[in-house]
């Protein structure tokens, strides 16, 4: 289905499942800033209805500090979606495990695959970039400082853009990885866009460059002119496959 261009699709219309298909039926938590009582709960149910939702039920409402109340609303969305045109870059990891991707590089590339990574810009959240390269790795994924045909280095926290590139230069880095966290005032697009803006006039575009973070993914890593971008929950493994599995794409034909 995903060869064939989205205008030549047939329409795959798609609705909220609740209880039964094409039901409606959603689940929607928020909260207001007024306590818990009968006119709290009937505000709540107002603000569903302004939604535009349709048999409102209000489920849970519970007390979330002073004058806040928390709510859990079941009602019914008469929204319905063409699926079929929905069209969203991916990126593509192959399935790989620690060994298969340390015996590939070893078979394959024939040295290590250096990559280089940081929390850029003002931003101090370590635990993500950590979580992909420090040796503990991350839901019993190994970090790639553990993989032996790696040479990661995790340059830490606040690293500005023309730091980080010069440690990818001096090290002949083959991939960049940078992690934003951060998002207030779209701070995550002003700096990672700054970064590739510099490698490009400092001849270094043509390194890897992955962005990471809670608010990351493909289709904005692409359009800050990313190779590839991942989100929560991405795993070592996964990172260092992508990886891998473009560099043996990219090795001149002769070589493969
Ligand atoms: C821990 C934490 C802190 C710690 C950070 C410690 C450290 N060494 O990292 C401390 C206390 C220092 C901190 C400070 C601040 N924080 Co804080 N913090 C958090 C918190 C609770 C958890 C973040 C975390 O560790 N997640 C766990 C990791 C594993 O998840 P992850 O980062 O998403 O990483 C995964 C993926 O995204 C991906 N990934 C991430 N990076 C990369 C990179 C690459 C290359 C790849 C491939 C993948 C990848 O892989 C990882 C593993 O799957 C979040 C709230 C939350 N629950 O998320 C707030 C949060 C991020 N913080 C926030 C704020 C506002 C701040 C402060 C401004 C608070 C203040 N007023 O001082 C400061 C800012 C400091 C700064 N200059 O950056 C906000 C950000 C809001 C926004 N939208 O921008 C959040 C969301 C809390 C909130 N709800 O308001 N914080």
């Amino acid at each position: 289905m995903s060869d064939v261009p989205p205008h030549k699709r047939p329409p795959e219309l798609i609705r909220a499942y609740g209880d039964r298909k094409d039901d409606g039926r959603i689940q929607l938590s928020f909260t207001l800033p007024v306590a818990t009582s009968g006119r709290a709960k009937e505000a709540a149910r107002r603000f569903a209805e302004t939604l535009g939702l349709k048999n409102i039920l209000v489920a849970t409402m519970e007390k979330a500090g002073t004058n806040f109340s928390f709510f859990v609303v079941y009602a019914n969305a008469d929204v319905q979606l063409d699926y079929s045109a929905i069209v969203v870059p991916e990126v593509t990891v192959p399935e790989w495990g620690f060994k298969e991707i340390n015996h590939l590089v070893h078979e394959q590339i024939g040295r290590k695959v250096v990559v280089v990574g940081a929390c850029t810009g003002s931003d101090a959240h370590t635990v993500g970039i950590d979580a992909i390269l420090n040796m503990k790795g991350y839901a019993g994924d190994k970090g790639l400082e553990a993989y032996p045909w790696f040479d990661a280095y995790n340059l830490g926290a606040q690293v500005d853009n023309v730091a980080l590139l010069a440690r990818a230069r001096e090290l002949n880095a083959d991939a960049v990885l940078v992690s934003q966290i951060m998002t207030q005032r779209d701070l995550h697009i002003e700096n990672s866009q700054q970064l590739i803006e510099l490698a490009r006039k400092s001849g270094q575009r043509d390194l890897l460059f992955l962005l990471g973070g809670p608010r990351i993914d493909h289709k904005l890593a692409r359009e800050l002119g990313y190779d590839a971008g991942f989100g929560p929950g991405t795993k070592p493994s996964q990172v260092a496959s992508y990886i891998v599995d473009v560099l043996i794409k990219r090795r001149p034909q002769a070589e493969r």
